[in-house]
């Protein structure tokens, strides 16, 4: 009698205890054109990147990871929606210093999810989803508690005056002209105009340190979006990693980035919470070329930002829980838009009653399991519904249905990459076997013997798309708005001669 009694006693502590264990943490690190090919573990020679090879090597690395664009701000839509950047209407490319539109605000975003699940939530570095009237569009508006960064690019405002690299020195190129300087936002509010880039990471990382810190202290859950843009031209460096790289400023830019994911891990130990957070990492969209030697490297990969070829849009990304996640490398597909349905499972959040176009990858986090993603879609900067998605991968296939260069893409010696390459049709599609040929250098549909099971491949592949192309629902262009200069971030609006007025130093 007693002991049942106990035991009643002991089932119900587990329970209580099972109800009350927090939801894991999450840190989701965002690269910035950082391209396939980029990091140690990904096969670079000479880049530095210790801490994220060593989340590599203890996490679950992907070979086979896509964002959703080959351009920044469609491509983070995505990724805090689980949507595609055609129903949220962030195409075509992406926003600019008065940009009217932003992530409409009936998207329901990662932030959101979690926060109805009792997280704090945060946002630091890169934001790039719009300001809008009175900030309307900013991350304060769209479930962030928190946020320090950037509105938009860097390389968004003039930049032939700043301090960039080495931090003596001015930053490397010229960037927009006839806008404001680039702002770093606190919340809502301008802290100073232009950003500092020499103390800007130093700055970043002491305020996730405290953000986890503090969610730590008071055990609430926290989500903490880290959307380094540091890879992004034009780059920039601390003294401390000035020289250190032997890649020279990308190199020292990626070097000084793989530092602060170092701190975040360091952090997350430091509080304690390491064996209850989620760290995923992974790359917006692929490397600008057109910078040469400062943009960016997808490895073997086809082209690169702004092109919908392997280069634009497979990424790195390594899923890292210390004791949930087993070591390995997983070649199972997956992509940015999958993160929103993986988090709410992890959180156990329940989806809310919208079309999402991601998966649960819970099977492929935590039990060797398959994916449940089938297919990817390809859309160009520019996606429109008369061509819709212009390629498609299906398995192993890819089939190219309109293939387009980018300026953005250029400068290696591969012609198709270029801006100049115009618009082309396919019809029957380009064919690639991506396991045999990452590449895309062989197109199957060449030549007079077609094997049988490529011509079923073919069939699937151009059923898929339009089936895909069917369903989706185009939501109204965001970027179609247009911009007003009066909608640019100033720090002193009643300054004169606008834009190059707009400059306050640092209040702090
Ligand atoms: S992006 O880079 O924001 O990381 O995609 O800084 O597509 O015209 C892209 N663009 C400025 C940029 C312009 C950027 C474009
Ligand atoms: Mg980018």
């Amino acid at each position: 009698m007693a002991s049942q009694g106990l035991l009643a006693l002991c089932l119900l502590t587990v329970a209580g205890l099972g109800a009350a264990s927090p939801p894991p943490n999450v840190v989701l690190v965002f690269a910035d054109d950082l391209g396939f090919g980029d990091l140690a573990s990904y096969g670079h020679p000479t880049s530095a990147t210790p801490n994220l090879d060593k989340m590599a090597a203890s996490g679950l690395r992907f070979t086979d990871f896509y964002s959703s664009s080959p351009v920044c701000s469609p491509s983070r839509a995505a990724l805090l929606t689980g949507r595609y950047q055609t129903r949220s209407g962030v195409y075509p490319g992406v926003f600019y210093p008065g940009s009217r539109g932003g992530l409409p605000l009936a998207e329901v975003t990662l932030a959101e999810l979690l926060k109805g699940r009792g997280y704090a939530t945060a946002i630091v570095g890169k934001w790039h989803l719009g300001l809008g009237p009175h900030g309307t569009f900013l991350p304060t508006h769209q479930g962030f508690d928190h946020f320090l960064g950037v509105p938009y690019s860097h390389d968004q405002g003039p930049c032939q005056n700043l301090t960039c690299f080495p931090p003596d020195t001015r930053c490397f190129g010229i960037c927009d002209q006839g806008v404001v300087p680039v702002p770093l936002l606190w919340n809502q509010s301008i802290l100073e105009q232009p950003v500092s880039f020499p103390h800007l990471v130093p700055r970043y990382n002491a305020f996730a340190r405290d953000f986890i810190a503090d969610c730590a202290r008071r055990g609430q859950p926290f989500f903490l979006y880290y959307a380094s843009h540091h890879t992004h031209y034009p780059q920039f460096a601390s003294q401390e990693y000035t020289g250190q790289s032997p890649r020279g400023p990308f190199g020292d830019a990626l070097l000084e980035f793989d530092g602060s994911v170092g701190r975040l891990l360091q952090a997350l130990h430091d509080s304690g919470v390491d064996q209850n957070t989620l760290v995923f990492f992974t790359s917006d969209n692929g490397p600008s070329t057109m910078r040469m030697s400062r943009g960016g490297s997808s490895g073997l990969l086809k082209c690169g930002k702004g092109t919908t070829y392997e280069g634009g849009m497979r990424e790195p990304a390594v899923a890292y829980w210390p004791g949930r996640i087993a070591p390995g490398v997983t070649h199972e597909l997956a992509s940015t838009l999958d993160l929103f349905p993986t988090l709410a499972a992890v959180a156990g959040v329940p989806l809310p009653n919208i079309t999402l176009d991601g998966y649960d990858l819970s099977p492929v986090l935590f039990g060797n399991g398959k994916s449940p993603r089938q297919t990817m879609f390809y859309y160009p900067p520019a996606a429109s519904q008369l061509l819709g998605a212009f390629a498609v991968r299906y398995g192993k296939y890819k089939a190219h249905f309109f293939t387009q260069g980018a300026f953005l893409s250029g400068t290696t010696p591969d012609q198709d990459c270029h801006g100049l390459t115009p618009l082309k049709a396919h019809e029957p599609p380009l064919l690639f076997d991506l396991e045999v040929d990452p590449a895309e250098n062989y197109n199957l549909l060449r030549g007079a013997a077609v094997k049988p099971e490529v011509l079923a491949a073919l069939k699937e592949v151009c059923l898929q798309k339009a089936r895909f192309d069917q369903q989706m629902v185009f939501g109204e262009s965001q970027l179609a708005q247009g911009s007003d200069p009066s909608l640019q971030p100033c720090c002193a609006p009643q300054c004169s001669p606008k834009p190059s007025c707009c400059r306050c130093p640092s209040a702090s």
